[in-house]
Formats: structure tokens, C-alpha cells, sequence
């Protein structure tokens, strides 16, 4: 089902990486206090350390960075006669050095711990660790060495890779400074996820998600415009569908190109969604062209999952609509609102193409699921929506009603301020879903509601120290994972840079 033409079109575009060479800025010490704190001190240099057995120093590279450590290694004592064994633990936040690899039994794979063990047999010598790694912190521990000599790291050094390039980040004009901290973290999140490919996060899953694209490229229109860097991902996704022609979830470039065999009903949906943002970005009438029948498709194939009361049906299926990472939180009205907000953008590019036929045709289908919306899942007694059989409530199906236009002006203001008040309603785990939530809030004209929560939520993760934005946070429980442990958490995820979004788009000062 590869289609060729569309896949050299997104091999060309692919961008060649940037090098950049960064220093240690210090060595540290780290201590954790019961409330789980951490405390970061300046603990020497690390050149003068002679390390023994047992010994260990944290190297504090200044800032979230992703690349390859080089160490020039050299001893002291007598010619070595024994191999050096260390390892070489990588740490985006600090949280993950106070972590057992071994004692982590999560669900997704322990391989993704930032964790090598080496062996070096000559020294003196320069080494490059092969793999790539996203991280502030370096913790290198001596895990045996022979009592003839001791180990000097004489230098330690990372060769940082990005597409990105911050001489092309525009200016945020802005003179609150809280807005400018927060607008730096979103860009360097960004930065550092733009790889070969918009990555979801440069330590997991280091790969293209159609659901992370669709905000990584509402974040780079505002700030580093690499229009083409979108433009290849689309062109990927629609070279390689699923068998039926469904825009898989994600997918991986090496050791060639192919689309994962995961699907979800959201995502694929949202290849539309960001067709359209990327056309009205950039005017790219001949990508439309291409990438139109993809887009098209999307929807017709999730139509095909109308109930016959005219909503998505709901699954029993792990992972069939992802939404949020909230493992409680039902799909069902939240995937009919997502189909009605693709549905808009099919039907804006449709009117773009001059395609009226197809125009009428998508906007009864939309006028149809937008009247079963309020028939089905609306609830009278509770004056909200519903979602799947339990009848649960919660913030997503509210928002993607919202986002979808089932319900709109007063009423839908009032609405998410009766459910943001039931004790029973499921809330958000994710920024990418928090996101989703400004989104609402701006859309509605809640201006000041729509700053406050972002300034809280995402001032919650600055407050904590991050240097990137996370891929999960819960302010009432900052080190909750949804795979068993923070150690596998992803500190650098681009879904999570929605306030260089929205701060750039709504919130900045122009200067005249
Ligand atoms: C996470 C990935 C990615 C997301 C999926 C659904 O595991 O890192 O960001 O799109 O979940």
C-alpha cells in the first residue's frame, strides 16, 4: 500500500541534523528529601576527581540536551592491568538517578531506561557513546576497577543534534518575564523533539505520532517555522497507511521507512486536522492536492464506526482512541467530538479544493452527528456529556463536544464550569489533553480562564524544575507514571509545548 511518489516527496524534505558541542557547566550532588524534593549542589570539578571502586560523580550539563556523550578518560597509578567497568546513567530530570533500573517492572520496555554499562580496556583514550541520549544530567559510577590505578575523566562533552536552529526561533514579544520562562521551555521542548522527524520525545518513543504532530506543528508555525519539516511528516503518514488505508498511529524511519501496525481512531483523524492547519499556515495548494484523498479518507473510514443511534460506538478495545493518558477515562464521546472537529477541517479543505459535491456531502454527515450528539450523549439530569455505557463524565468528552462544535457560546461555557465542579468527573492527566483544554477555553473566548490554567499547569512542571515540558503531569501527583514507574516517563515531550502556542499566538505584546 506504499505509495512511492509520496514517500520520495518526504525523503527529500527530511532536514539534515545541526551539531552542536556542549560543555559540562558543573559537577553536582543530588539529594532527595521525604517529600521527594530534590536539592542540587556544586560539588567540585570533575577533572580533579580520581575515581575509585564505588565512586561516582553527576555531571550538570546546564540544560535538557540531546546527543552523544564523549569522554576522554586517563588514570593515575600504575599502567592500567585491568578493564574499567562503569556505567553511565543519562537523566533528563533528576527524579530518574533516584531510581533502581532493576527494580522497575512497568509495562513498557525496561530497555528504554537511560542506562549503559561499559567496559573500557585501553586508557588512556577518547570515547563516544553510539547511542543518542536525552538528558541534563550524567551520572557516571565506577562499578569496578583495579586498586593499581584510579580514573581521571579529563573531559566530558556533548555533541547536541536538533533541526532546529535558534537563530530561525522568532522573537516572542512579550515584558512579562513569568511568560518568557514558560515560552523557553515549550521552544526548547520543541527544539529537542525536532530530529529527522518531529519526534514525540528524544528518550521515548523517538518516534513520529500523528496525534503529537498535529501540536508540534501548531508550536512551530509560531516559532521556528520549519514549514517543511510538517510537510514531510504529512507526506510520510500518507505514503504509508494502514492496509485499509487508515493513517497508522505512528510510524519509524529506520532501517526504512514504515508505518507501526498500531491505529487509533483519534489519530488517524488528525492527519486531516493538521492538513488543514498546515494549508491555512502555508497556502501549499499542491500538498493539499496530494495529501487531500488521505485526508478524505480518514473520515469516511471513521464513519464507518457510527452506531445506528448516529454516534461512535464505543470499544472494549485497549488503546482504540487514545485522548489522554487518564487509564479510566472512556472514549466514546470524546471520539464522536473528535470526528465532528475533523469533519469542520475536511469540510474547510473541501470548499478550498472547490470540491462542492464533497462539500454538501461532509457537511450533512456533520449536521447529522452534531444533532445525535446532543440526543445521545447529552444528559438531561446532569446537563453534560456522556460517555460509553457507565455514562461516565469527564473533562475530555466535555472539551472535544466543545472542540467539535456540537455545543457552543454561553451554554458551553456553562457547561465546562458545571462539570469542572462534579466530584465524579474524570480529569486530565496530560498536557497534550491540556492542551486540547486551553484550546476550548480560547475557542469559547474565556481569554482569562484559558491563561490562568495555563500559567498553573504549566507553571506547575516550571515550579518543579523542568528545563523541557513533560509528558505527563498531574499537579496532585507530579511523579505519577502510566507505565509503572517515572524512571520510563519521557521529561521532554512535544505535545507538551503548547504555551509557545498559545502565549505566541494570543497573549504576546507587539512593540510598535
Ligand atoms: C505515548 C507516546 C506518544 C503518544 C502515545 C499515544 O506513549 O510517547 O507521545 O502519542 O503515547
Amino acid at each position: 500500500m506504499e505509495n512511492k511518489m509520496l514517500l520520495d516527496q518526504a525523503l527529500a524534505l527530511l532536514p539534515q541534523l545541526n551539531e552542536t558541542t556542549v560543555e559540562v557547566t558543573q559537577t553536582v550532588a543530588l539529594d532527595m528529601d521525604e517529600n521527594r524534593q530534590i536539592r542540587v549542589e556544586a560539588a567540585g570539578d570533575y577533572r580533579e576527581k580520581r575515581m575509585k571502586k564505588g565512586d561516582a560523580v553527576i555531571l550538570d550539563f546546564g540544560n535538557h540536551q540531546v546527543g552523544y556523550l564523549n569522554l576522554k578518560l586517563d588514570y593515575e597509578g600504575s599502567h592500567p592491568d585491568a578493564p574499567v567497568l562503569m556505567r553511565v546513567h543519562f537523566a533528563e530530570n533528576p527524579v530518574e538517578l533516584f531510581e533502581d533500573a532493576k527494580s522497575y517492572h512497568g509495562w513498557i520496555c525496561s530497555s528504554w531506561i537511560e542506562e549503559e554499562q561499559i567496559h573500557i580496556d585501553v586508557i588512556p583514550t577518547s570515547l563516544q557513546l553510539e547511542r543518542r541520549y536525552a538528558f541534563r544530567y550524567v551520572k557516571i559510577q565506577i562499578l569496578d576497577i583495579s586498586s593499581k590505578f584510579s580514573l581521571v575523566i579529563k573531559d566530558a562533552a556533548c555533541t547536541a543534534v536538533s533541526s532546529a536552529d535558534d537563530k530561525n526561533l522568532k522573537a516572542f514579544e512579550t515584558e512579562n518575564e513569568w511568560h518568557k520562562r514558560l515560552d523557553q521551555i515549550a521552544c526548547r521542548t520543541l527544539h529537542n523533539c525536532m530530529q529527522t522527524v518531529f519526534e514525540d520525545g528524544p528518550k521515548r518513543d523517538r518516534r513520529l505520532w500523528m496525534g503529537d504532530l498535529r501540536m508540534q506543528a501548531l508550536a512551530n508555525y509560531q516559532t521556528y517555522e520549519k514549514n517543511d519539516l510538517v510537510k514531510a511528516c504529512l507526506y510520510l503518514f500518507a505514503a504509508l497507511p494502514m492496509e485499509n488505508g487508515q493513517v497508522g498511529a505512528c510510524l519509524f524511519l529506520d532501517p526504512v521507512p514504515e508505518v507501526d501496525d498500531s491505529v487509533m481512531f483519534d489519530y488517524a483523524l488528525f492527519f486531516t486536522a493538521c492538513l488543514r492547519d498546515y494549508y491555512n499556515e502555508t497556502k501549499d495548494m499542491e500538498a493539499l492536492r496530494h495529501l487531500w484523498s488521505t485526508a478524505l479518507s480518514q473520515i469516511y473510514i471513521a464513519e464507518e464506526k457510527m452506531g445506528d443511534a448516529g454516534v461512535i460506538e464505543d470499544s472494549d478495545e485497549l488503546g482504540w482512541c487514545f485522548v489522554d493518558w487518564n487509564l479510566a477515562l472512556n472514549k466514546q464521546a470524546s471520539a464522536h467530538g473528535i470526528f465532528m472537529y475533523a469533519l469542520k477541517a475536511a469540510i474547510e479543505l473541501a470548499a478550498v479544493l472547490g470540491e462542492t459535491e464533497e462539500e454538501q456531502k461532509l457537511t450533512e454527515i456533520y449536521r447529522n452527528a452534531k444533532q445525535d450528539a446532543l440526543k445521545v450523549l447529552w444528559d438531561e439530569e446532569r446537563q453534560c456529556f456522556m460517555s460509553g455505557k457507565n455514562k461516565q463524565v469527564s473533562i475530555a468528552s466535555q472539551v472535544w463536544m466543545i472542540l467539535g462544535g456540537a455545543i457552543e457560546g454561553q451554554a458551553a461555557i456553562d457547561l465546562l464550569k458545571r462539570v469542572e465542579r462534579m466530584e465524579d468527573a474524570e480529569g486530565m492527566v496530560t498536557p497534550y489533553m491540556y492542551h486540547n483544554y486551553i484550546d476550548a477555553l480560547m475557542q469559547l473566548g474565556q481569554r482569562k480562564q484559558a491563561l490562568e490554567k495555563l500559567e498553573i499547569y504549566w507553571g506547575g512542571m516550571a515550579d518543579q524544575g523542568a528545563d523541557t515540558f513533560w509528558e505527563l503531569y498531574n499537579p496532585g501527583n507530579p511523579n505519577e507514571s502510566p507505565y509503572g514507574g517515572t524512571i520510563v516517563n519521557s521529561y521532554c515531550h512535544a505535545w507538551s509545548c503548547a504555551p509557545a502556542y498559545f502565549l505566541r499566538k494570543y497573549f504576546g505584546e507587539k512593540k510598535n
